[in-house]
């Protein structure tokens, strides 16, 4: 991991500010998830990436609506940063009908076409296909545009991921996959998988360039991708972006996570992606603690204001699921 220097160079006080505003809305999102999961208001698994935001902010927050996002099952993180209404998320993961998919998909199914997210996957390493599909149908379509692929370091075990890889490199399509290595799939430690200890060593033999990075550095990874999406922007791809960072909370809620000693290391909170960055922030001068904290209070308004939204949005008719089915 770097050090607090690093990559905020590539930042200015608004970018900054941005993305200090993005990590509390997810972490705050995801701290109010936690209960609602346990007291059953919120239906299926829910993954928590509380300790990654820093990856999520700073490859979301610079894509536009039409620029695509697939996501994997740990996805709010993602939505968020990507422009998913709150409000909207919360109601879809609570299955009623203002969800941004009427209540019908859940948690790792959340889809949101408006906003260039095409979506959450319970499927591990299923939704690296379909970034380079949908990258080369741009291409086929004439209407290019850049997509990026979310994938853990599990993921990167399944096959699919090689002939992945290899198709994107063929194809040369502007994909840029985003690993984010937590060390973890479900309980199982990455040295339990394999040897390659870093997911970017793969890339090479398909001629994918690629790169390890301090996924918990928000600063730099906005400033590593703002330089491969350049690229991408340009049609020129694929690139691999490895960002090691940490998950501070169990596999799903509800995992004891005795399998993980990390879970009680406190040394993470030196590596908070937030706290990081309150720090650079401060060291030139952008802001300072207590407008972290004020950041924190919006965001946690903000998670409210979705709790009422989604509390007052009814069940779906039971008529819909019906109604779309489509049966040729
Ligand atoms: C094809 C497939 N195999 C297995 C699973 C069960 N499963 C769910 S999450 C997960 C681990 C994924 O690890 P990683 O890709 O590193 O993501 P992380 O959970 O660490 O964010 C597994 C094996 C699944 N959902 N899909
Ligand atoms: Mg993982």
């Amino acid at each position: 991991m770097g050090t607090d220097a690093d990559g905020a160079g590539a930042l200015d006080a608004s970018i900054a500010r941005r993305l200090l505003v993005t990590m509390w809305r997810i972490r705050a999102f995801e701290e109010r998830l936690e209960p609602l999961k346990r007291s059953s208001m919120v239906h299926g698994l829910t993954h928590l990436s509380i300790g990654q935001e820093g990856v999520a902010a700073g490859v979301c927050t610079q894509l536009a609506d039409d620029e695509t996002v697939y996501s994997n099952h740990r996805a709010d993180g993602h939505a968020l940063a990507k422009g998913v209404d709150m409000g909207r998320l919360l109601a879809e993961l609570m299955g009623r009908s203002g969800g941004c998919c009427r209540g019908l998909g859940g948690s790792m199914h959340v889809v949101d076409v408006s906003h260039g997210f095409l979506g959450a996957t319970g499927v591990v390493g299923g939704n690296l296909p379909f970034a380079v599909g949908s990258a080369f149908a741009g291409r086929l379509l004439g209407r290019g545009g850049v997509v990026v692929v979310f994938f853990g370091d599990g993921a990167a075990q399944a096959g699919i991921f090689a002939e992945t890889l290899n198709l994107a490199s063929l194809w040369e399509v502007p994909v840029v996959f985003v690993c984010e290595n937590n060390g973890f799939a479900e309980f199982t430690p990455r040295s339990a998988h394999t040897r390659v200890e870093r997911v970017s060593d793969l890339a090479a033999p398909f001629h994918v360039a690629a790169a390890t990075l301090d996924g918990n550095d928000v600063a730099e990874v906005y400033r590593v991708f703002q330089g491969v999406l350049g690229e991408a922007r340009a049609g020129r791809g694929p690139f691999l972006l490895e960002c090691l960072t940490e998950r501070l909370s169990g596999h799903y809620v509800g995992d004891p996570g005795g399998y993980r000693a990390a879970l009680e290391d406190e040394a993470w909170r030196a590596r908070d992606p937030i706290q990081r960055l309150v720090r650079q922030a401060a060291a030139r001068g952008w802001f300072d603690e207590e407008a972290s904290h004020a950041a924190e209070a919006a965001a946690r308004e903000e998670v409210e204001a979705a709790v009422a939204f989604a509390s007052a949005s009814p069940f779906p008719d039971p008529a819909l699921p019906a109604e779309l089915t489509y049966a040729g």
